[in-house]
C-alpha cells in the first residue's frame, strides 16, 4: 500500500452533482443501486472518471442508461475506472455487500439486528463504487427497503416518504437538500425508539429534534436533548448561526469506533457519549456528553456546511470544532473559577496525550504531509492541539474579532471544500493583520519550548523580560522557524496584587494582563514602574501551546498559588509545585538501597502548609480546590519525567498519598464532612465539585489507611443515590487496595449486569487493581475477564474499557519486569487486527513511546513492537503504527 502526500493533491475531474442511492436491506447481501450524474469539468486533465472500492463486488454497470462494454471500464487496484466521460453522463451501478460479517465498523454494519454506517473517513467506498473523497459534493436522495419489523429507516435531510411496500417491508424515502461529501453519508434502519421535541430558532423556523435508542435505553436521553437545544442556542447566540434543517436526529449504538460522527442532520453517537441518567453516569459523563453532543452540532456549519479539501485538512474541522465545543462548554459553567477548572482540564488532557505524541515517533503538524491510513490521523494533534491554534486567533484578535472571521470563513466557502490556509486568509483579511508566519503552526510539528528568564532592577524600577523559543526539528526537514507566539503574561508585586504593565516607550499603563506578541528567536520586554520584587505569571490562561520553561523557587510558587489573579496560572504555579516536591522526593527515594526504609521520606512541610492552604481557602470554590489537590495521574508524572520508571512513579505516589493522608487528616475529615450534598442528585457544576472534593479527600485518606474513612467509603458505595459516588468509592478501594475492594467490585458485578455502560466501568475499574502477592496477577485478572459473560470480544468499548485501559494506565501491573503485561498486548493488537484495523491501530499506539522507558522494559517493549512487526498479514493501520514506532 502507498503513502499519500499532502502535496500531490490533484483536484477532481469530474464533480457529482447528484446520487441516487436504493438500499435493499438484508444481513448477508444488502443490495445497494446509484444512480449518479457525473459533470466533467472544464479545466480536467483526463476523461476518466475515477471511483474507490473497497470490499464491495459489483454487480452491473450502467453507462449513459446503457449496459457497459468491457472496454470502458477498468479495475484499477483499489479504483474503478470509466473512461471518456467527457460530458454529463448518468452513471448506475448496483453493489452487494455483507453488513453482518463487517466487524471494522466501517461502511455499512450491523449492531445487533440493526444496521448503522459509519463513512469518515473511507467507508462510503465500502458501500459503493464512488469518488470517495471530501472535494466531490453531491446532493443525495435514498430509498431503503427493509423488512417489516424495522421501525426506523432513517438517513440525512428531509423525510419525503414512507409506507410498506407489495412485498410487505417497509421503505423510506430521504432528500437531503444540501450537497455533500461521501463522509458524511448516513443510513440507520431497526427497531428504534424516538425521543423528540419542536422547537423555534431563532430565524423563526421551526426544527424537529429526535433521538433515537433501543427501546431498552428509552428514558435516557432527557439530559442529551437538553444539551442539544443549548448548543443550538449557543450557536445562535454566539455566532448567528442557525440550525439549517426541519429535522435533526441523533441515533445511538453500542457498536461505534469512535465518540460520535457529524452525519449531515443524522448524527450517530457511541452510546456513552449520548445515554444518561444518575443510575448509569457520572458527573464527568454528564459533561462529556454535553460536550460531545454540542460538538456534533456544531460540525454542521464547521464540517457539513463547509468541509474539508482533503484529509490532510482535517483539523480543520476538528481543531475548529473542538475549540467551539470548548467555548460552549466554559459558556454553559458560567463561573470564572468553573471555567478556569475547565481548562485546567483541558490543557491536562494536552498535555498528557498530545505532548507524547508530538515528542515521539508519530510526531505530526496539526495539517500532516503524508499518511499510510488516514484513521489514524485522527489524533490529539489533530483535534486538541488543533483547537489551542484555533484558540490563538482568538487570543490574538479578540472575541468579536474571531467572530468576524469565521463568519467571513463561512460565508467564502460556504457549500464547499477549504483549507486551512482559506481559514487564515479568512481571519487575517477580515481582521487585517498579516498571518503569513502563523501559518508555521501548520506545517511544523513539536512542541515549542520556550524559555523565560527576566530581571529586576530596583534602581531603574524595570523588569526585563526575555523570552526564547526553541522548536523541535525533524531528520530530512527544513530547520524549523520561529513561531508566532501569543505570550499573555502578568506581574505580581510583593502584596501579591497585580501590577499594571507599562512597556517602556508608552505613556501609560495599559491593563494587569498582556498578551505580547512574540514572533522571533528571542525577544527582549521592559516593563516601567515595577517599584517592588515582582513575579511573573507568564503564559496566562494558556495562551499557546508550548512549554514554558521557568526558574522558580518554590516560595514563588507557593506565592503564586495563593495569590495569582489568573485562575489557570495559580493552578499551574500549583502544579509546578507538586511535581517539583515529587521530583524531589524521587531524588531522595533514589539514595536509599532497595531495603532502606524507603518510606520514611518527609513530604516537605511547606508543600503541606500550601496544600492545606487551598483546601482551607473558602474562596475557592470545592471544584477549583479538587481541581488542584487531587494527586496527578501517574501518566502526567511519567510524562514529565525524562525516563520514564512505572515502578518508581508508582512507589513515589502512593507514598506521598499516603503521608498527606496522615499529616492533613483532620483538616481532609473536616473537608469531607463539609462537602456532603443531600438531596435529590443533580449533576450541576456545584454539587458536582463538591463531590469531586469529597473523593479527593477520601482518597488521600483511604491511602492513610485512615479506618473512618474506609467505613465512609464503603457507606459512600451503599447508600449513593448516583453513580458519581459509587464509582468513587469502587476507584478509592481499588487503588488504594482497600480490603474492602473485592467486596465492593462483587456488589457493582451483580447490580450492574444488566447494563452495558456500566459493565464497561466495571470492566475499566480492573485496570487499576494493584498486584498483591496472593492473588493472580493484574495481568491474568485482565486476560480472564476478556472470558467474562459482559465482555463482547467484537465490540470496541469492550475492547477500550478493558484492554486500552489496561495498557493505557501505564501502572507497573501492565510494564511488568518479566514482560507479560506486553505479551497480553501482542496478542490483544493481533487478535483484534483479525476484524477491527482501526481499533487494533489505538491497541498499537500504547507502546510507540517505548524509548521513554528504563532501559529494561524498553528492550521488552521494542522485541514485542517487531514480534508485531514481523507478521505478514498486519492491517495498514497498524503497520503503520508499528513501522513508525520502530524506524
Ligand atoms: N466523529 C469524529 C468527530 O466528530 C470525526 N468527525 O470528531
Ligand atoms: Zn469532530
Amino acid at each position: 500500500e502507498s503513502i499519500v502526500h499532502c502535496e500531490d493533491y490533484a483536484a477532481p475531474d469530474h464533480n457529482v452533482e447528484s446520487i441516487h442511492l436504493t438500499f435493499d436491506l438484508v444481513p448477508n447481501q444488502t443490495t445497494v443501486t446509484a444512480r449518479m450524474i457525473v459533470i466533467p469539468k472544464d479545466d480536467r486533465k483526463s476523461d476518466d472518471f475515477v471511483l474507490y472500492r473497497d470490499d464491495v463486488s459489483m454487480t452491473y454497470l450502467k453507462i449513459g442508461g446503457k449496459d457497459s462494454l468491457p472496454g470502458q471500464y477498468a479495475f484499477v487496484a483499489d479504483k474503478l475506472i470509466i473512461h471518456d466521460i467527457s460530458e454529463p453522463t448518468e452513471i448506475e451501478i448496483q453493489t452487494r455487500i455483507n453488513p453482518r460479517t463487517n466487524l471494522q465498523l466501517s461502511g455499512l454494519y450491523m449492531s445487533r439486528n440493526n444496521y448503522i454506517t459509519q463513512c469518515e473517513a473511507e467507508g462510503f467506498r465500502r458501500i459503493m463504487y464512488f469518488p470517495d473523497r471530501p472535494d466531490v459534493l453531491a446532493k443525495y436522495r435514498v430509498v431503503i427497503h427493509a423488512p417489516k419489523d424495522y421501525k426506523a429507516l432513517l438517513s440525512n435531510g428531509n423525510l419525503m416518504e414512507q409506507g410498506e411496500l407489495l412485498d410487505g417491508r417497509n421503505y423510506a424515502i430521504w432528500d437531503d437538500p444540501f450537497p455533500k461529501p461521501s463522509y458524511l453519508f448516513a443510513l440507520v434502519a431497526g427497531n428504534f425508539v424516538a425521543q423528540e421535541e419542536t422547537i423555534k430558532l431563532a430565524n423563526g423556523k421551526e426544527a424537529l429534534l429526535q433521538i433515537w435508542t433501543e427501546p431498552s435505553n428509552q428514558g435516557k436521553t432527557d439530559f442529551a436533548m437538553q444539551s442539544l437545544i443549548k448548543a443550538i442556542r449557543w450557536d445562535e447566540e454566539r455566532f448567528g448561526l442557525n440550525l439549517d434543517l426541519d429535522r435533526f436526529m441523533i441515533v445511538a449504538t453500542d457498536d461505534f469506533n469512535m465518540g460520535a460522527m457529524e452525519n449531515k442532520g443524522l448524527n450517530i453517537f457511541n452510546s456513552k457519549c449520548v445515554l444518561a441518567d444518575s443510575r448509569i453516569a457520572t458527573d464527568e459523563d454528564f459533561a462529556r456528553i454535553e460536550s460531545v453532543i454540542a460538538h456534533e452540532y456544531f460540525h454542521n456549519w464547521t464540517g457539513d456546511r463547509v468541509t474539508c479539501r482533503d484529509w490532510f485538512q482535517l483539523s480543520l474541522k476538528e481543531g475548529l470544532t473542538v475549540f467551539r465545543e470548548q467555548e460552549f462548554a466554559a459558556d454553559m459553567l458560567g463561573t470564572p473559577s468553573a471555567r478556569a477548572v475547565k481548562r485546567i482540564q483541558d490543557v491536562r488532557y494536552l498535555r498528557t496525550n498530545q505532548f507524547p505524541e508530538d515528542a515521539g515517533p508519530m510526531a505530526h503538524p496539526i495539517r500532516p504531509e503524508s499518511y499510510r491510513q488516514i484513521d489514524n490521523f485522527y489524533t490529539t494533534t489533530v483535534y486538541e492541539k488543533g483547537a489551542e491554534v484555533v484558540r490563538m486567533y482568538q487570543t490574538l484578535f479578540g472575541k468579536e474579532g474571531f467572530r468576524r472571521g469565521l463568519l467571513e470563513y463561512i460565508n467564502r466557502f460556504d457549500g464547499t471544500a477549504a483549507t486551512c490556509s482559506d481559514f487564515l486568509t479568512a481571519m487575517e483579511e477580515s481582521n487585517g493583520e498579516d498571518l503569513s508566519q502563523f501559518e508555521l503552526w501548520y506545517s511544523q510539528a513539536g512542541t515549542p519550548r520556550v524559555s523565560v528568564s527576566s530581571k529586576w532592577d530596583e534602581n531603574e524600577k524595570t523588569l526585563t523580560l526575555t523570552l526564547h523559543q526553541s522548536n523541535r526539528s525533524f531528520p530530512g526537514r527544513a530547520a524549523p522557524k520561529p513561531l508566532l507566539i501569543p505570550v499573555s503574561i502578568g506581574i505580581l508585586g510583593d502584596d501579591g496584587k497585580d501590577i499594571e504593565l507599562q512597556l517602556q516607550g508608552e505613556d501609560n499603563p495599559d491593563g494587569t494582563t498582556r498578551t505580547l506578541l512574540f514572533d522571533q528567536q528571542e525577544q527582549t520586554w521592559v516593563f516601567e514602574n515595577i517599584n517592588s520584587r515582582p513575579i511573573l505569571s507568564i503564559g496566562r490562561g494558556y495562551s499557546a501551546p508550548v512549554i514554558f520553561d521557568i526558574e522558580y523557587t518554590k516560595d514563588q510558587l507557593a506565592f503564586l498559588a495563593r495569590n495569582d489573579s489568573d485562575l489557570f496560572n495559580r493552578a499551574e504555579a500549583f502544579d509546578r509545585l507538586t511535581l517539583l516536591m515529587i521530583d524531589q522526593y524521587i531524588l531522595d527515594l533514589q539514595k536509599k538501597g532497595p531495603n532502606q526504609g524507603r518510606d520514611h521520606i518527609p513530604v516537605s512541610e511547606a508543600y503541606l502548609f500550601t496544600f492545606e492552604d487551598i483546601l482551607n481557602d473558602e474562596s475557592l470554590s470545592p471544584a477549583y480546590r479538587a481541581e488542584l489537590l487531587k494527586f496527578p495521574d501517574e501518566n502526567y508524572i511519567a510524562e514529565h519525567r525524562i525516563l520514564i520508571e512505572p515502578a518508581l512513579v508508582r512507589e513515589v505516589s502512593d507514598q506521598i498519598r499516603k503521608k498527606i493522608g496522615t499529616r492533613l487528616r483532620a483538616t481532609l475529615e473536616d473537608k469531607v464532612q463539609k462537602m456532603a450534598t443531600p438531596g435529590a442528585y443533580r449533576p450541576n457544576p456545584i454539587d458536582a465539585g463538591k463531590r469531586a472534593l469529597k473523593h479527593v479527600c477520601l482518597g488521600y485518606l483511604a491511602f492513610a489507611d485512615n479506618p473512618k474513612a474506609i467505613q465512609q467509603i464503603r457507606a459512600l458505595y451503599k447508600t449513593a443515590n448516583n453513580l458519581t459516588d459509587q464509582l468513587a468509592a469502587l476507584k478509592i478501594s481499588v487503588e488504594a487496595s482497600l480490603p474492602i475492594a473485592q467486596e465492593l467490585l462483587n456488589m457493582a458485578e451483580i447490580e450492574w449486569q444488566r447494563e452495558p455502560l456500566l459493565m464497561n466501568k466495571w470492566l475499566t475499574l480492573h485496570s487499576r487493581l494493584r498486584h498483591s502477592r496472593e492473588q493472580r496477577t493484574v495481568v491474568e485478572k485482565i486476560h480472564a475477564l476478556t472470558l467474562h459473560g459482559s465482555y463482547q470480544p467484537k465490540n470496541p468499548n469492550c475492547i477500550y474499557s478493558l484492554l486500552y485501559a489496561f495498557f493505557r494506565s501505564g501502572g507497573p501491573e501492565f510494564h511488568r519486569p518479566d514482560g507479560m503485561g506486553y505479551q497480553l498486548w501482542v496478542n490483544s493488537v493481533l487478535s483484534t487486527d483479525q476484524f477491527n484495523p482501526q481499533v487494533a491501530a489505538r491497541l498499537a499506539r500504547v507502546l510507540e513511546n517505548w524509548r521513554r522507558y528504563e532501559p529494561s522494559l524498553s528492550r521488552m517493549m521494542y522485541k514485542a513492537l517487531r514480534f508485531v512487526n514481523s507478521h505478514r498479514e498486519l492491517s495498514p493501520d497498524v503497520r503503520e503504527i508499528i513501522e513508525n514506532a520502530l524506524y
